[in-house]
């Protein structure tokens, strides 16, 4: 495959941008090599600055659900474009994506649209912590939510794949109000909340856990627990939904597994590939935003027409359950079809997928179901695979430590040959 393009790119690109990019988890640092710089994206495609076309399965880190450039989407950004794209004062279409978003979402009363998940998970820990009192807070080993210092703290995504849970920079003062502990272990939440006793403003969890590659907390019992323990402490619980919100059901990870949080933290889909988060909840608790409230938050380009029009148009079509049955089939032909490539090639795999997100770990491992389990992965092996789909045209994630995702662009010959093309890499990698 010929990448001269892009390797132009990434020498100019690294005198100007650190690392070449303008967010760590689009490097290939761990996985060797450099960035394909893309020139245009369509359906279940990209192209890079070479011609060079790949079956993706990043989605932009989650929110091409409907694949790239969607008709609708596209048209509905330029048509509002023409009318003025920021105006710092209210605007109709803010309360036509909030209307979907209440209806959809079963937690969400009242919602508060911002610009990244990184504010609305920043933003829904300042929330809690001004209706609770309470300054700590838990979050769990190899979650992510964002890059806001008090969650820069054994965190997972680019933080876990460039060997940094804990950021420079983050004030210890501050990095100590963050208590964590493993994933799916009651366990030591339960010591955590006894030795922090009406301390604890709230607990953050991804309800499907995406930054350490996928993890299952619904089928140990995990989440249940959480939220029982959440109520005994008079503790929020913030489902940080920015992956997983629209995008395993039209109401999120809370909608399909029927456990409701305090606070929701929504990303990525809500705003159709452009800028957008959102962090909402029950009314009680929503109204102590200013101007409501006490607890200050606000934003220049929040709730801009254009992140509003491309949420609406993306939202409104995950209205129609067909699209989760059609995901649901072809996410299931792929994953099931990896591991049995896995199986076949006798490379030792597992794997977790909740709809049409997935993570296949090269681990010796019957299971993955928290980050040190993760970190037992064999990352060599990861970073050929990589390489070797990479050259097939499929791309994937440069890091173990992430989700694949499946968007209704992706068609059944898609599949077909993504899994060709894995046997060849197994091969290849091994
Ligand atoms: N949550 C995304 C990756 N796991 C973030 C993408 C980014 O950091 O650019």
């Amino acid at each position: 495959m010929i990448t001269t393009q892009s390797e132009e790119n990434f020498n100019a690109a690294s005198k100007l941008l650190p690392g070449g990019v303008n967010s760590p988890v689009r490097a290939f640092k761990s996985v060797g090599g450099n960035p394909r710089f893309i020139a245009s994206a369509k359906g279940a495609k990209l192209t890079d600055v070479d011609g060079n076309a790949y079956i993706d399965y990043v989605g932009s880190w989650g929110p091409m659900i409907l694949g790239h450039a969607q008709p609708d989407v596209i048209a509905g950004i330029i048509e509002t474009a023409a009318h003025g794209v920021s105006f710092g004062a209210p605007c109709p279409l803010e309360i036509k994506l909030a209307k979907l978003v209440v209806d959809m979402v079963p937690s969400i009363d009242v919602v508060r649209f911002v610009n990244s998940g990184t504010e609305a998970t920043m933003s829904a820990l300042r929330l809690a912590r001004g209706f609770t009192g309470r300054d700590k807070i838990i979050k769990f080993e190899g979650g992510y939510h964002g890059h806001a210092d008090g969650l820069l703290v054994k965190a997972g995504s680019g933080a876990a794949t460039f060997g940094i849970p804990d950021s420079a920079g983050v004030p210890q003062d501050y990095a100590k109000l963050t208590l964590t502990c493993p994933l799916n272990d009651m366990a030591a939440v339960r010591r955590l909340f006894a030795e922090n006793s009406h301390e604890i403003a709230c607990v953050i969890v991804e309800p499907i856990p995406g930054n350490t590659g996928v993890i299952d907390l619904y089928h140990t019992g995990f989440l249940a627990a959480l939220r029982s323990i959440c109520d005994q402490e008079g503790t929020l619980l913030i489902f940080d939904e920015v992956m997983s919100g629209f995008r395993v059901a039209s109401g999120g990870a809370q909608a399909l597994f029927g456990i409701t949080p305090d606070i929701t933290c929504l990303g990525k889909i809500i705003g159709g590939g452009l800028p957008v988060g959102a962090y909402g909840g029950r009314e009680e608790i929503m109204r102590k935003i200013s101007p409501d409230g006490p607890v200050y938050q606000a934003g220049t380009l929040s709730g801009n027409p254009l992140a509003m029009r491309a949420g609406i148009e993306t939202l409104t079509r995950l209205r129609d359950p067909a699209v989760y049955a059609q995901l649901e089939i072809r996410s299931a032909r792929l994953f099931d079809g990896l591991l049995a490539g896995c199986k076949t090639a006798g490379i030792a795999a597992c794997g977790n997928r909740f709809g049409s997100m997935f993570t296949v770990f090269f681990t010796t491992a019957d299971h993955v179901r928290n980050f040190d389990d993760a970190c037992g992965c064999d990352l060599a092996f990861f970073a050929r695979y990589f390489n070797a789909m990479l050259e097939e045209g499929i791309y994937l994630a440069p890091s173990q430590f992430e989700a694949g995702f499946v968007s209704t662009a992706h068609s059944d010959a898609d599949i077909e040959y993504t899994l060709e093309a894995a046997a060849r890499a197994l091969v290849a990698a091994r």
